[in-house]
């Protein structure tokens, strides 16, 4: 029997936790061979909530689950983890200003990295999903600096999951047959879905979807809005948002990250820049990446046209206001 993996869900008791602690006790984190150890994490407010999730694990009865902590105390939290899915923020509420919102969530990412930097294992892997994810993952990095860099990244992989499945509707093709999408920069509007190296796998072998397609103009509009726009569409129409769809994605950014990429397929991730693509080193930007033996690597030498670098520059000066607001929130 293979040794247990510790996996921490902050903010568990929330939406997006309730989606997902099934999907990790179930093995879609980390496999289906693979025993694993929730710590679930939430503040007062929510305990009681917190503790019938809890009840819910073990009636569910999983398998692979060996463990259940369910706390409100950050240290008991973060003993000896090895994955952190953090969900956990302060979201923004109607009339608060910005810097109101990230100051909030800089005194949380503070103490939380705190927290991982003294009691989790020491190759923990973070996944920032809460907004503003890029921020706060960078907030994070900042405060918990024995944690190596490499291993705090943030999800961009609902994003570049929403870009696939908009093709996949598109050309009608079975969203698996469709790769190589990229998300560019911030989890947030100005984000960036590029298609320019995507392409569908066809009983001819891989076809660009630029030629498939064969409508620039769609591509160049419609299609990137829609994705950049679709948190807001799911909002509307659920009166919530996404839930099952950014666990699904954290599951996947997860897993490839641990177990690999396959192998001529990239998937996009919220990484620390070391200033490739031309983009400030130093923020937390949204890349194409290959994972293999639990380490990402940002695929690089792809060709970037005159459109996408415009788009991909005006997504890392949104990060560059967001870095500033964050430093003077400190
Ligand atoms: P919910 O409001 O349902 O859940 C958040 C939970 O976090 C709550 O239970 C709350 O009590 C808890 N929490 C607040 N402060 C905490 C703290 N200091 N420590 C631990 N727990 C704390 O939000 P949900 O819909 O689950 O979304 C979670 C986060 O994901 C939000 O910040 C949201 O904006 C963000 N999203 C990010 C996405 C991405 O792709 N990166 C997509 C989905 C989602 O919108």
């Amino acid at each position: 029997d293979k040794e247990p993996v510790t996996v921490l869900v902050t903010g568990a008791a929330g939406q997006i936790g309730y989606a997902l602690v099934p999907m990790i006790a179930r093995g879609l984190m980390l496999g289906s061979n693979q025993p694993v150890i929730l710590h679930m994490l939430d503040i007062e407010p929510a305990a009681e909530s917190l503790k019938g999730v809890k009840m819910e694990l073990i009636d569910a009865a999983f398998p692979l689950l060996r463990g259940v902590v369910a706390t409100t105390d950050v240290v008991e939290a973060c003993k000896d983890v090895n994955i952190a899915v953090m969900l956990g923020g302060f979201p923004r509420k109607e009339g608060m200003e910005r810097k109101d919102v990230m100051s909030k969530n800089v005194s949380i990412y503070k103490a939380q990295a705190s927290a991982l930097e003294e009691h989790a294992a020491a190759d923990c892997k973070v996944l920032v999903v809460a907004n503003p994810a890029n921020t706060n993952a960078l907030i994070l990095k900042e405060f918990a600096p024995s944690i190596p860099e490499k291993n705090i990244t943030c999800l961009t992989r609902l994003d570049h999951n929403r870009a696939l499945g908009q093709i996949s509707e598109k050309l009608n093709v079975h969203v698996s047959d469709v790769k190589n999408v990229i998300i560019w920069g911030n989890h947030s509007s100005t984000q960036y879905p590029d298609v320019n190296h995507a392409v569908v796998t066809t009983s001819n072998g891989h076809k660009p979807v630029r030629e498939l397609v064969a409508d620039d103009n769609w591509l160049n509009t419609e299609f990137i809005t829609t994705v950049q726009e679709r948190g807001g569409a799911i909002i509307k129409a659920r009166k919530l948002s996404s839930a099952l769809s950014a666990a699904s994605a954290a599951c996947d950014h997860i897993r490839d990250w641990v177990l690999g990429t396959p192998k001529g397929t990239w998937v996009s991730m919220g990484v620390y820049s070391d200033g490739c693509y031309g983009i400030q080193s130093g923020l937390i930007y949204s890349f194409p990446v290959t994972c293999d033996k639990g380490e990402w690597n940002i695929v690089q030498g792809l060709k970037i046209d005159e459109f996408s670098r415009e788009k991909m520059d005006k997504t890392a000066q949104e990060l560059i206001q967001e870095k500033k607001l964050a430093m003077s929130c400190l």
